[in-house]
């Protein structure tokens, strides 16, 4: 399998962690959206990342896709997400809260970094990281305050997705988040850069 995008993006890197943590053997092709989009648009006609090409050469775009792929391949007892019932419905709601806070800091980041400095627009920027920040707020409500995970006594796709969120905001727009702004998230990404497999993945190594 190939994983195609750079670590930066939260898509790309949550699905990198995930690949990790199942143990699944994969290369990655670091294409960046800005500099490669004819490259990524051979494989996903919408150019945005990650994809995964599968070994057949079959391939799977958007990281919702490919995520629940893994846990299809892995099985409900290693999957990362609950199979089914409140408990999928629960880390379904959480998880939608950690991509929507990752979708509207892409929206904000775009807008400094894309944008001509004279056509940024102040007020979109705000109300996307406004989202952004409450997204993570409703997140920081819904943690555990003693050491536990956000959906269910095992960590999940919830947590890894959260904390790549967390680090994303940090990375790209560094000073929104004040240290003590989310302390069980900060706790949270503390403790996922305690494994290999979310450490490895921090978007400095490439
Ligand atoms: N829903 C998609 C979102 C993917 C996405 O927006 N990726 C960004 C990188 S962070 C991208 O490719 N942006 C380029 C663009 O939209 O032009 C997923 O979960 O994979």
């Amino acid at each position: 399998m190939i994983l195609i995008g750079r670590l930066l993006s939260p898509f790309v890197r949550r699905t990198q962690v995930s690949l990790n943590v199942l143990g699944f053997e994969c290369q990655r092709n670091p294409l960046g959206t800005a500099t490669d989009s004819a490259a990524i648009g051979e494989l996903n006609p919408l150019r945005r990342v990650p994809a995964l090409v599968l070994d057949d050469g079959e391939v799977l775009i958007d990281s919702i896709a490919i995520l629940d792929y893994l846990d299809e391949l892995v099985g409900p007892g290693r999957a990362l997400l609950p199979a089914a019932g409140s408990e999928r419905r629960k880390a379904q709601r959480l998880l939608s809260l950690a991509v929507g806070a990752a979708e509207k800091t892409v929206v904000a980041h775009y807008e400094k970094s894309r944008r001509p400095e004279d056509r940024f627009w102040d007020q979109w920027f705000d109300a996307a990281l406004g989202q952004a920040l409450s997204g993570m707020a409703a997140l920081e409500a819904a943690a555990p305050g003693d050491g536990g995970w956000l959906a269910g006594s095992d960590m999940s796709q919830v947590d890894i997705t959260t904390a790549v969120v967390y680090e994303f905001i940090n990375i790209v727009l560094p000073g929104q988040i004040d240290e003590n702004d989310f302390p069980r998230l900060k706790a949270i990404a503390r403790r996922m850069n305690e494994l290999e497999a979310f450490s490895s993945t921090h978007p400095s190594v490439e």
